[in-house]
């Protein structure tokens, strides 16, 4: 998409979302500017986010079971995949058996440049700046008979989808791929109160800078002008919806303008701006959620640690 198109997307998406009765919301796939995104990065090194450490884990331990699971002439496509660190496990075990094509498939062409220029030596890489289903559509356009594709959908972002949005993506995905074609996907799963709290409200206020920032950004991008020291970082965890919320909580009554977006917003004293959501799964929810968007549950491999799964679903 042109920039102009996507700052009207963003613009569009702000009005509604701050104008919404009720609950005020922004979505948390504007977290990911260039700040935003180093901000991630850092969250993922932080001690109190096991997350991507233990999808890492899973990825290394079980590398050589996995690609004993996937046909000959696999192809590899990874939905948001950053620098594809995680990845290169499974590329190293599967270049013993084959040629391996990976498409890491992003819409920062930073993360591409630098998966490329990483993972280049061990497999052939064809970056894809794109959002995940048109990268996918990209992928299956590009595949020649024979060869089955195994797509990684890693990081438990699928929690950050509400639950009838997961089940629409997955199904969104499967309709692009063949049967007998897979899809690896990561999940964090539920665990106790005092362990996820604090990976989403780390004492270094990193994941608080995290979400302010969509506020900087909002500045930034769209001429608002949010004072961000007049919000604080608020994280809550709802067990029984399974999910961690995030919220930006305002500390004033406050009037802000984001003149791109024709907007001007009041907010109460108290009032959030719920940014985030993530959802926590148990190992049995995954089997269905698989069934009703089209692909069965072959194989699920569990770290105990940090509670996590990774659970190879197949195209039906
Ligand atoms: C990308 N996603 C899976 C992260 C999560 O844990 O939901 C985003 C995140 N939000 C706060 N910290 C990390």
């Amino acid at each position: 998409m042109y920039a102009q198109a996507l700052e009207d997307e963003f613009a569009r998406d702000v009005r509604v979302g701050l104008t919404r009765a009720g609950q005020k919301t922004l979505s948390c796939r504007y977290f990911y500017d260039d700040v935003g995104s180093a901000l991630f990065d850092a969250i993922t090194c932080l001690p109190e986010y096991g997350l991507t450490r233990s999808d890492a884990r899973l990825l290394r331990r079980h590398a050589s079971d996995i690609v004993a699971r996937v046909p000959a002439r696999v192809v590899l496509a990874e939905l948001g995949s950053g620098s594809g660190a995680k990845t290169r496990p499974l590329l190293e075990k599967l270049r013993r058996r084959q040629d391996v094509v990976y498409y890491p498939i992003d819409v920062s062409p930073a993360a591409l440049e630098h998966c490329a220029r990483e993972l280049a030596p061990l497999a052939t890489v064809v970056p894809l700046e794109a959002n995940y289903l048109e990268g996918l559509e990209q992928v299956v356009e590009r595949r020649a008979a024979g060869e089955t594709l195994l797509v990684l959908f890693l990081g438990s972002t699928i929690g950050n989808f509400e639950p009838d949005a997961a089940i629409d993506f997955l199904a969104a995905a499967r309709a692009r791929l063949a049967p007998g074609d897979a899809l690896m996907l990561g999940t964090d799963l539920v665990k106790p109160r005092e362990q996820v709290l604090p990976a989403y409200d780390d004492p270094a206020g990193v994941t608080a800078a995290f979400n302010l920032n969509l506020l900087g950004r909002i500045n930034r991008e769209l001429d608002a002008d949010f004072d961000l020291r007049q919000f604080q970082h608020l994280a809550r965890y709802d067990a029984e919806a399974q999910r961690i919320e995030m919220h930006l909580l305002s500390l004033t009554g406050q009037t802000v303008t984001v003149r791109k977006a024709d907007l001007v917003v009041e907010f109460l004293p108290g009032e959030t701006i719920w940014t985030e959501s993530s959802h926590k799964f148990r190992p049995e929810q995954i089997a269905p959620i698989a069934r009703a968007s089209g692909f069965r549950l072959d194989r699920q491999w569990i770290d105990c640690e940090w509670p996590f799964a990774e659970s190879l679903l197949r195209a039906e």
